[in-house]
């Protein structure tokens, strides 16, 4: 009988807590966005990433496509701005990268990838991780007015998709 109350005690106590917790995550979040990263002054300088992400309130929706000629096919001048990017993957393996700075002022390594260690903070704005034929993903990234990067930086050895011509510059206004 008394390990019968117990039981009752530690459901009623399970109930508080499922009440509590339920009461501290009601804040409008849905529960299909992912949490966001903590806001702290380090986290605010990480790129976008690609996802899944819901672009349909961006006023301007760029698509790009990674080819497997190499090369990035897509708007070379966008407004400045809420832009809703999508990235596609036409053809082998792919990432994409949008920096701040036109082509000319970017860091390379010998085999002409971007040498990312040598990037200012905060330079790297929006990244979607390696990824084959057929795949796609979609982020918001704000872009202020100036000039851009967008490159694969996949190294392939003595080589680079960069290198190869997967790069180009971008104009924002
Ligand atoms: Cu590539």
């Amino acid at each position: 009988m008394s390990k019968h109350r117990l039981g009752r005690q530690a459901a009623a106590s399970v109930a508080l807590l499922l009440l509590a917790a339920g009461c501290g995550g009601d804040d409008g979040e849905k529960a299909s966005t992912p949490a966001p990263a903590p806001t702290t002054a380090a986290a605010a300088a990480q790129p976008v990433q690609c996802a899944t992400t819901d672009i349909s309130s961006a006023a301007n929706k760029p698509e790009y496509t990674l080819t497997a000629a190499l090369t990035i096919e897509g708007p070379t001048s966008l407004k400045a701005g809420a832009n809703g990017i999508t990235v596609k993957v036409s053809g082998g393996q792919h990432e994409f990268k949008i920096l701040k700075g036109n082509v000319v002022s970017q860091p390379r390594k010998a085999n002409q990838a971007i040498d990312e260690a040598k990037l200012t903070a905060g330079a790297l704005l929006f990244k979607a991780n390696p990824s084959a034929a057929g795949q796609s993903c979609t982020g918001l990234v704000t872009l202020p007015a100036g000039a851009y990067t967008f490159v694969c930086n996949v190294e392939a050895g003595g080589n680079s998709h960069a290198g190869r011509g997967q790069i180009i510059d971008v104009t924002v206004a």
